[in-house]
């Protein structure tokens, strides 16, 4: 039992209910070291949405609401954290619910969409193909999702898929607190923000962009822009870091 007061409790709470999902078999254990990491530059960044992950989050909002078909990917990580949003930003924007794992088995694939369901999410299931150029598991999606979209929300992403995404024409935005990943640099919009913040955050954004708003935000996405100011925020805290 975690005790409320603690001043690490959010983060404990994530941790126990991801070593929770990782007994259930939701969770990779490889996905405990890869939250590990999100942690590290969570702190670097203050554990808050920074002034640019903010106007990316608007940004992925009219990017969303915009596209012809819209799809979020998601893989085990982002299910324990966050299925709840996941749910509330399918509302908000009408994007389809596909899970794509990286350490795929069908057992996996069957927990994963059986939470997401059980928090409301419609999850798009069928038979999979072999779409994305990829020589791993991660090129298994379906045609109706993934497949069909132009535009791809791939939070806490595993680095080559985004590329392979984008070599299919594919609009990629991700939510990635690492801003120096791979992943990071390939997207089209990266959100530096952890995801239990960033996916509430486009979710109000889709309910409050003013008329003409989308198409300046979308017009003006400077993705290099955001990753540089995600680097000055953490240097600039690390300059600060014991005054
Ligand atoms: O469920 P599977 O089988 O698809 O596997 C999922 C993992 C996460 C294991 C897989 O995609 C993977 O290995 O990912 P990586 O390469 O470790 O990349 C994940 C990225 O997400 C890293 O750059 C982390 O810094 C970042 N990250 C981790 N936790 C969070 C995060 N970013 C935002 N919020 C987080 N909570």
């Amino acid at each position: 039992m975690i005790p409320k007061d603690h001043p690490r409790y959010r983060s404990l709470v994530a941790r126990e209910r991801l070593a929770r999902c990782a007994r259930e078999g939701i969770v990779a254990l490889e996905g405990l070291a890869a939250h590990g990491r999100g942690e590290a530059f969570d702190y670097l960044i203050g554990e808050k949405t920074t002034g640019s992950a903010a106007l990316a989050e608007r940004t992925a909002a009219a990017m969303l609401l915009a596209a012809r078909h819209a799809v979020i990917s998601v893989n085990g990580n982002t299910a324990a954290l966050a299925a709840a949003e996941i749910a509330a930003l399918q509302r908000a924007s009408g994007a389809d619910v596909e899970v794509n794992l990286f350490h795929r088995t069908e057992e996996r694939i069957e927990r994963i969409n059986r939470l997401l369901t059980e928090h409301g999410v419609r999850v798009l299931t069928g038979t999979p193909e072999r779409i994305v150029p990829l020589s791993h598991d991660r090129a298994l999606c379906l045609p109706q999702g993934i497949g069909d979209a132009d535009v791809v929300l791939v939070p806490l992403e595993d680095g080559d898929r985004c590329a392979a995404l984008r070599e299919m024409g594919k609009t990629v935005i991700t939510v990635d607190l690492n801003p120096l990943s791979r992943t990071a640099r390939t997207a089209n919009l990266t959100i530096v923000d952890e995801v239990t913040r960033a996916l509430p955050a486009i979710t109000a954004a889709c309910a409050s962009l003013e008329p003409g708003e989308g198409e300046r935000l979308i017009a003006s996405l400077d993705n290099t822009y955001l990753l540089r100011a995600a680097i000055d925020e953490m240097r600039e805290r690390l300059s600060h870091a014991l005054e």
